[in-house]
Formats: structure tokens, sequence, C-alpha cells
């Protein structure tokens, strides 16, 4: 695993690294088990509080490698099950935020992957592409799902017909990222970020994304039970007295314990 993916972790702040640089980190098995694995793993580590995809190298990703694909012995169908849909379900569920820091192009189920963050973080020379259908394939990896959802059925449709670049200006125009950092600083500008999610109250973050995730597929009605439900889970975590004792006492509270 070690190879296709570099880990470290900083500050509570867990790094993903694709490294496959010479193929802008197209997406093998391999990459795609490891860094599913990895995700898994950082879920479960008490000093973790905040993950980081990106990728080494000028590209972030660039889809599925296209070498790998003719003799494989999966249908698409059962290749997708296999892969891409267990990472994408992984970060769409994580119990923490993950950022993805999208530093150079991210195309076909790598613009899926750019998607598919909590906060997208972009470089000023980051593109996204919908490329699938330069190959004649459908979107995948939750390109249907996300882009409707962030740039309305017909921009979407247009992006993923043409299969234009879009640059980083327009992609936080379009609500595709929530920051462009410059190219010679985005590293640390990311781990800034990050280390500032951090210290964010990190149960309350959990609650919260499950809640935006369930509403985003729900009604108002289910949506507003759920929040009364996750908002007792909230209210009983030890976070809400701080935040509410720091207050009172016109201090910031310290939300990270060890
Ligand atoms: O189950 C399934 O398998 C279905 C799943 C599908 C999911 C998908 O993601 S389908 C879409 C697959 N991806 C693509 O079609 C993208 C192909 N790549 C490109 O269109 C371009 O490389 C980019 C627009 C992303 C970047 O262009 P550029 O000019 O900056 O770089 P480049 O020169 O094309 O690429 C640099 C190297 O990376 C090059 O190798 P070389 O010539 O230096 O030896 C290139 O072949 C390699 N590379 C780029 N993308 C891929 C790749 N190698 C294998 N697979 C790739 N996807």
């Amino acid at each position: 695993h070690s190879s296709v993916i570099a880990a470290h972790t900083s500050a509570g702040v867990r790094t993903l690294t694709l490294n496959r640089p010479d193929r802008l980190n197209a997406a093998n098995d391999d990459l795609l088990l490891a860094l599913t694995a990895e995700l898994r793993a950082a879920d479960t580590d008490g000093n973790v509080r905040v993950v980081v995809i990106t990728g080494a190298g000028r590209g972030f990703c660039a889809g599925q490698d296209l070498g790998d694909v003719s003799g494989r012995d999966m249908t698409f169908t059962e290749h997708l099950n296999a892969t891409y849909n267990p990472l994408i379900r992984t970060i769409r569920s994580l119990g923490k935020p993950v950022i993805t820091a999208v530093n150079g192009v991210a195309a076909g189920a790598g613009a899926s992957l750019a998607l598919s963050g909590d906060i997208r973080l972009w470089a000023q020379s980051a593109s996204l592409i919908e490329v699938f259908s330069n190959i004649a394939l459908v979107p995948d990896s939750g390109s249907t799902w996300f882009l409707p959802r962030l740039v309305g059925y017909h921009r979407a449709f247009e992006m993923m017909a043409l299969a234009e670049r879009v640059r980083a200006d327009d992609a936080l125009r379009l609500g595709l990222c929530e920051q462009v950092f410059p190219d010679d600083t985005f590293a640390q500008d990311v781990q800034a970020y990050a280390e500032r999610l951090a210290a964010r109250p990190a149960h309350a973050l959990n609650l919260t994304k499950q809640a935006l995730n369930a509403a985003m597929t729900s009604t108002l009605d289910a949506a507003l039970e759920e929040e009364a439900r996750l908002q007792q889970l909230a209210g009983d975590h030890w976070e809400h007295e701080e935040g509410v004792t720091a207050f009172k006492e016109k201090r910031p509270a310290q939300f990270v314990r060890d």
C-alpha cells in the first residue's frame, strides 16, 4: 500500500497522497483499495481529526488507469462495485471531515473524487474535466450525483457531453471548490486550513456531516426529524458543555482533548 498512497499525520491532520505522479495519479485497483483502506483506518484513529486527499506531482488524479482496463477479468459493473463505489461511499460516510486538496488536473473518476470531499481546496493551476465521454463512457464514481447538485442539470450535462476543462476561477464561481490557493504555497495553505478545521468540535461536525448527507436525499419533514434526533446526541456531548461554558467565560472553546 505504502507506495501508491503516501500517508502522514501532522497536528491531527492525516494526509493521504495519491502517488503515481508519472501517470498523473491515474487510479489502478491497488491505489483505489489502498486509499479506501487508509480512509477506514483514519476513521478509527483517535489521533486523526481531519483527512486530506491530495496528489503527488502535477496531477490530482487522471481517473481510471487506461492501461489497466483491457484484459481485466471483471465487468465494468463488477469493477465499479469493487473499487470506486466503496471508495466514494467511505468518503461520504467517514465520521471526520475529508478535504480533497486538488493540486492539479482531476479527470474522470478523479473529478468525481475531487468533488466527493466535504471541503474542496484547489491550487490555482488545478482543473477538472468530466472526461468520460472522450472515451464514450458514462460519468461514474458519483459525478452524476455530485455535479447536478452543484451546478444544476444543464451545466452538468454540458460539462459531461463536451468534456471541457474547468479551471480554478470558474470552479470557484460554479461552487466546485471552496477556496483557491496559490500553487507555490498550496501544501502549507491546505495544512493550515485543515488544522483550523481540526480545532473545531469533532463530534458535532461528524453529526453535521450525517445530517447534511441525509438531507441531500430527504424531505424537509424528514430533515427536521433527523436534526431533532442528532441534536440530542450533540447536546449530550461534552463539546456542547465546553462551547457554552467558554462563551460564558468569554474565552475560546477548547474542543481538542487528549
Ligand atoms: O471500471 C472502470 O474501469 C470504469 C471506470 C472509469 C472511470 C474513469 O475515470 S474513465 C476516464 C479515464 N481517464 C481518462 O480518460 C483521462 C485520460 N487522460 C487525459 O485525458 C489527459 O492525460 C489529462 C487531460 C488528464 C491530462 O493531460 P496532460 O496533457 O496534462 O497530460 P498527459 O501528457 O496526457 O499525461 C501525462 C502522462 O500520464 C502520459 O504518459 P506519458 O505519455 O508521459 O508516458 C499519459 O499517458 C498518462 N496518463 C494520463 N492519464 C492517464 C494516463 N495513463 C493511464 N491512464 C490515464 N487515465
